[in-house]
């Protein structure tokens, strides 16, 4: 019924249709009409409606399907194979069984819903429909499993940019993962590995941006810590213009860290812009890890991408992974 409604709605782009129109092309009561069309706002259609003249619709949701991304994509890896699901549970799970099986290196699964996303340390993530980018890259790097941490640090610079690029906004990164805008987090990042001892099978990186979402799309425990880049730029972005963003510059990132080896000036380089992006560094922190709290000043950032400590007791700690929170943000004062 949903799709004949909006079968009608497409025929009339931009013009309007009244309900007693579609009412007799489709022999609806004119309530039914009005609930599907309040599902299709829901689902990011933008239909105008007016009492006398009836229903006009604007504009449809854009559809992060391999053809339209891979259209724009200039890569000569990344994407080159793009798995899209209307909904998942969780695009991480769906990359770590395809590259389980043995897909490429550069294998994008992306969906437009997740109903188990997931975030760090078995925290889910919230991700509706037709709003955010909700993706994972299928990684095969030649290096060590304890250089794995360090993906991560490339992967947070990638995104920054490409929001930055693309919506024009400046954005700041809190250690390790988090792209935060206005002190509010909009990016997440949760890199999964299968390695043994001497070398890594893969890695997925998973990506989640909050690109359209509405204050109301957060429940309520996240709404002062979480944002969009919507709801900050009070304007709408392309997600399938971000998504191809984030894929060049990840490639470019990380084929260039290959080139140059990995204890080199790209590295290095990484970590200084890294540096310049952080809203951590300088500030108070509380850091859970290895079951202790550590509250102290953030001090730096090692060129392994750890982070260190200075507490309040003059130790020092270097932290690899773990929980930190920032004073001034995700209301921690
Ligand atoms: P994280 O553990 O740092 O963040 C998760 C925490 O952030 C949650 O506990 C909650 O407080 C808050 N949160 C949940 N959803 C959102 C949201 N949409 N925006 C802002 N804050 C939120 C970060 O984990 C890693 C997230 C990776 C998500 C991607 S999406 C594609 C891929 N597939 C998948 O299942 N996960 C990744």
């Amino acid at each position: 019924m949903k799709a004949l409604i909006l079968k009608a709605l497409k025929e009339n782009i931009n013009h309007y249709i009244s309900g007693e129109q579609i009412s007799n092309q489709i022999g609806v009561s004119r309530t039914a009409i009005w609930k599907h069309i309040s599902e299709l706002r829901h689902e990011g259609y933008h239909i105008e409606s007016s009492s006398r003249k009836g229903y006009r619709l604007i504009s449809a949701p854009e559809h992060l399907s391999a053809a339209e991304i891979q259209a724009e994509l200039n890569t000569n890896c990344f994407g080159k194979n793009i798995i899209y699901y209307d909904t998942i549970t969780s695009t991480n799970n769906a990359a770590k069984e395809a590259a389980a099986k043995g897909c490429d290196e550069g294998t994008v699964v992306i969906a437009d819903r997740q109903t188990a996303g997931k975030g760090r340390l078995g925290r889910s993530w919230v991700s509706p429909p037709n709003s955010g980018i909700w993706m994972s890259v299928v990684l095969r790097p030649e290096i060590l499993p304890v250089q794995a941490q360090f993906i991560t640090i490339l992967a947070a610079i990638a995104v920054g940019r490409a929001i930055e690029q693309i919506a024009g906004i400046t954005i700041g990164i809190k250690w390790p993962n988090d792209i935060v805008i206005n002190r509010k987090k909009v990016c997440g990042i949760l890199t999964e590995i299968s390695a043994e001892i001497e070398q890594i099978n893969y890695i997925v990186l998973g990506i989640g941006v909050n690109v359209n979402l509405d204050k109301d799309d957060f429940p309520d425990d996240i709404k002062h810590s979480a944002a969009s880049i919507k709801s900050e730029t009070g304007s709408t972005v392309s997600r399938k213009k971000l998504v191809v963003r984030i894929l060049e510059n990840l490639e470019s990132l990380y084929k260039n860290l290959y080139k140059k080896e990995f204890y080199d000036n790209a590295k290095a380089d990484l970590i200084n812009e890294y540096k310049k992006y952080s809203v951590t560094l300088g500030n108070r922190v509380k850091a859970i890890y290895q079951n202790k709290t550590i509250e102290g000043y953030a001090e730096d950032i090692t060129e392994n991408g750890e982070l260190i400590i200075r507490s309040d007791n003059g130790e020092q700690h270097t932290i690899l992974s773990g929980e930190v929170s920032v004073r001034g943000l995700y209301g921690y004062i």
